[in-house]
């Protein structure tokens, strides 16, 4: 039996430096899919999409919800041709009824332990329309290394340059923020994998540079603390979410090769600009994430951040626009007070305004944002910032013996 992967386009921040990672929700969903089936992969990142195939599964696995409209696309013309369809992930997780519009199957939750049940109904011709598995989350010992031999590796790179292998140390978040759908898909449940596990993996992956992607390491002391401990060995470069703004966390960080992280920066506050101080003390660098369009965000605040985010330099900037996403306190306000302008989730890519501001217009909202993207990188192009930062690996690196010239041809052609 042959299962087909599909990581469906999304439109990148306009703004960004274009990257692409390799993506981590199928290759986490093929580590729960048994040996013997046979998986080809496709991220539309980086490979073309072929139809002429005959995949006896297409399965599509969909993060964001500007991926939503591709996935749908993309199962229907599957279908068409008879092969049957299903969809998981974070997106279909948060549109599960349209998803349900195009696609034979769709499941939620996690895929740890179902796959079996799913292929065993393929088989015997009785897909069901609906794996309702949400909220009923897998024994997280269950989880294991993520499948990275579908991936055609050498595809992400930077310039040359390979990009960094994700991996996750931990599912949930424990917090439940105004803007984030974590809340909705987990509960507010922090659930670790066993430290060994992650050790175990991190040392399986032929790459000294990784993102550990979970929501926030911070959720725990003794664990982040027994965790840095425990990878420290290893001599990894890792970037990740927030870590606690603790003395003796931080300096655990910074010794388990803690790279950079991204910070959330909302306002100008003593408190942030500590935090930044001492993360860069440590040595660890900080790209921060900063979202613009909160109610009390006028001209002048978003004037006052970018000129804030200079003055404590941080070593990147991503500036988002609130985006009001299915199942996130900011989407039933806004939609509550008649705010949200369209749902066209092709343009929830976070870099375009969708619903109407407290304190300006949309237009002028949209040119603070590009004000901010041009303002913050004007003295310093973001081509210079990464490469600052890939600097700093670098020096780490050759101090602790790990660097590894490895450029990838950047006239490869696939
Ligand atoms: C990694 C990540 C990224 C990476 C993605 C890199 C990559 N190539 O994968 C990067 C940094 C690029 C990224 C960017 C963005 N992200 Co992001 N990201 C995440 C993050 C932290 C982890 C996703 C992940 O890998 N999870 C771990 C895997 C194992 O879980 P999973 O995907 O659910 O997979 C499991 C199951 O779903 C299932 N499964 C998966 N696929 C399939 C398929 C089938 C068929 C089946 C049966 C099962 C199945 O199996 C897996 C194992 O159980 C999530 C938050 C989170 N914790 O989930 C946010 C998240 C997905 N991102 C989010 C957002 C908002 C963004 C941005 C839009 C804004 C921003 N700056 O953060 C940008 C994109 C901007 C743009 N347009 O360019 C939101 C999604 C909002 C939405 N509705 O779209 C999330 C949920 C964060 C949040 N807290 O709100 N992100
Ligand atoms: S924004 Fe981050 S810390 Fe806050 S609830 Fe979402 S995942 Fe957790």
């Amino acid at each position: 039996m042959q299962v087909k992967i599909v990581y469906p386009k999304w439109p990148k921040l306009p703004n960004q430096q274009e990257f692409h990672l390799p993506p981590h929700g199928p290759v986490c969903f093929a580590a729960a899919i048994p040996d013997d089936i046979e998986i080809s992969f496709c991220d539309e990142h980086v490979d073309t999409l072929s139809f002429d195939d005959a995949p006896d599964l297409v399965a599509l696995s969909v993060m964001l919800t500007c991926q939503v409209p591709r996935a749908c696309e993309i199962a229907d013309r599957y279908r068409a041709l008879g092969v049957p369809v299903i969809a998981g992930g974070i997106a279909t997780m948060l549109h599960h009824e349209e998803m349900m519009q195009h696609a034979d199957a769709v499941f939620l939750g996690e895929a740890e332990g179902h796959v079996e049940e799913i292929l065993a109904d393929l088989r015997n011709g009785q897909l069901k329309p609906l794996y309702d598995f949400f909220h009923d989350f897998p024994d997280i010992t269950q989880v294991g290394t993520a499948r990275r031999s579908i991936l055609n590796r050498e595809r992400y790179n930077f310039h040359g340059v390979q990009m960094v292998d994700l991996i996750h140390a931990s599912r949930g978040c424990r917090f439940a923020c105004y803007p984030c759908c974590t809340e909705f898909l987990g509960g507010r449940n922090f659930r670790p994998r066993p430290i060994a596990a992650v050790v175990a993996e991190m040392e399986s992956i032929d790459n000294n540079r990784l993102f550990i992607v979970d929501n926030s390491l911070a959720q725990d002391d003794q664990w982040e603390k027994d965790l840095f401990r425990a990878i420290a060995p290893l001599k990894k470069k890792w970037i990740s979410h927030p870590i606690k703004d603790d003395d003796e966390i931080l300096s655990l960080a910074a010794e388990a090769g803690c790279w950079y992280v991204y910070q959330a920066v909302f306002d100008t506050s003593d408190v942030i600009r500590n935090r930044i101080k001492r993360l860069k003390d440590h040595g660890i660098g900080v790209e921060g994430t900063i979202l613009l369009g909160l109610d009390d965000h006028d001209e002048d605040t978003i004037k006052r951040l970018v000129d804030f985010l200079l003055e404590v330099e941080l070593d990147l900037a991503e500036f988002t626009v609130l985006t009001p996403f299915p199942h996130t306190r900011s989407r039933a306000e806004l939609e509550k007070a008649g705010r949200i302008l369209h749902n066209d989730w092709r343009r929830y890519t976070a870099s375009e305004v969708v619903f109407q501001p407290a304190l300006m217009s949309p237009d002028k909202l949209a040119e603070m944002h590009q004000y901010a993207w041009d303002t913050f990188y004007a003295d310093c192009s973001q081509e210079l910032r990464m490469a600052r930062l890939f600097m700093n690996v670098m020096r780490k690196e050759t101090a602790d013996g790990t660097y590894k010239h490895r450029r990838i041809s950047r006239d490869k052609k696939w």
